[in-house]
């Protein structure tokens, strides 16, 4: 094939598999604020090659299905509300549905995806926080997540003073109104889980701007300024209309 042959040029060739980037921490830890910015700064940040777009979603909640299991796990009807082991399920059947039918197509297409919580908000919560057993809920990651790993965790570190004074006069959700010696296990968890996983550390009670900056500056060391072609501009992921990329939709 020749240099100039319309098959091989940029437009033509198929993108490089996606990369997963996802946002952990705990309640009130700045991850929406995190989230928005770096939805406006991504697409034109020149990380994305060219053509690929940047799909923003969430757990729960980041297909129709996940919507409605955010609903029960969240703001049950009274009286509905799950036990710990279903709770468990209920966020892994949450993510089976996201990786299979959002995340894992948007990244075979070359898409990025930025994700708030991923399988380490199981094992911090879950886990650390309920006390299920930390070797199922192993199984039940490899289940849900097929084996997908993000290429990039930022944990946003907050104390766990800083998120009870954040959280002061919102209204909790279930989870929330857990208490805060759950919330003190969860961030215990957390802790633990950026060790074991190499996830990258930032220091939530600085500014929001700059915590901006420093996810910026570590997104940029993880993935280089490859290609410097603007990609086309970021697109929410709305669970009402969970269909993903082939790009350009
Ligand atoms: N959960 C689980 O148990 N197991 C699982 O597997 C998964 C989730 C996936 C999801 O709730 C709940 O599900 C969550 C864990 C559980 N439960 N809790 N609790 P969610 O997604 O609706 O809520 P959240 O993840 O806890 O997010 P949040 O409370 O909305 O907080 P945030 O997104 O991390 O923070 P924020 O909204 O960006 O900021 C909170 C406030 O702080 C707001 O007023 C901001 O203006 C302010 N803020 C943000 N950054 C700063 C800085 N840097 N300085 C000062 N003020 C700031």
């Amino acid at each position: 094939m020749s240099a100039a042959d319309p098959a091989s040029s940029p437009a033509s060739r198929p993108l490089p598999r996606g990369r997963f980037l996802v946002l952990e921490g705990i309640d009130g830890c700045g991850k929406t604020t995190q989230l928005e910015a770096l939805r406006a700064w991504l697409p034109g940040s020149g990380l994305l090659p060219a053509g690929a777009r940047l799909l923003v979603s969430r757990e729960p909640g980041g297909t129709a299905l996940g919507q409605a299991l955010r609903g029960l796990l969240l703001h049950p009807p009274e009286a509905a509300a799950p036990c710990p082991t279903a709770e468990l399920l209920l966020y892994a059947a949450d993510r089976a549905q996201h990786v299979e039918s959002t995340i894992q197509p948007a990244l075979a297409a070359g898409d990025w995806v930025l994700c708030d919580r991923f399988a380490g908000s199981t094992v911090a919560y879950q886990g650390y926080g309920r006390g299920l057993s930390l070797a199922l809920i192993a199984q039940l990651e490899a289940i849900a997540t097929a084996g997908l790993r993000a290429d990039l965790t930022l944990w946003l570190d907050l104390p766990l003073a800083l998120s009870l004074q954040r959280r002061h006069g919102r209204p909790a959700d279930r989870i929330e109104a857990s208490g805060e010696a759950f919330l003190a296990r969860v961030a215990a968890g957390f802790g633990q889980l950026a060790a074991q996983r190499g996830w990258s550390r930032l220091d939530a009670s600085a500014p929001a701007p700059e915590v901006t900056i420093a996810c910026r500056r570590l997104m940029e060391a993880a993935f280089g300024r490859g290609d410097q072609r603007a990609a086309v501009p970021s697109v929410a992921l709305d669970a009402e209309a969970p269909v993903l990329p082939g790009a350009g939709a």
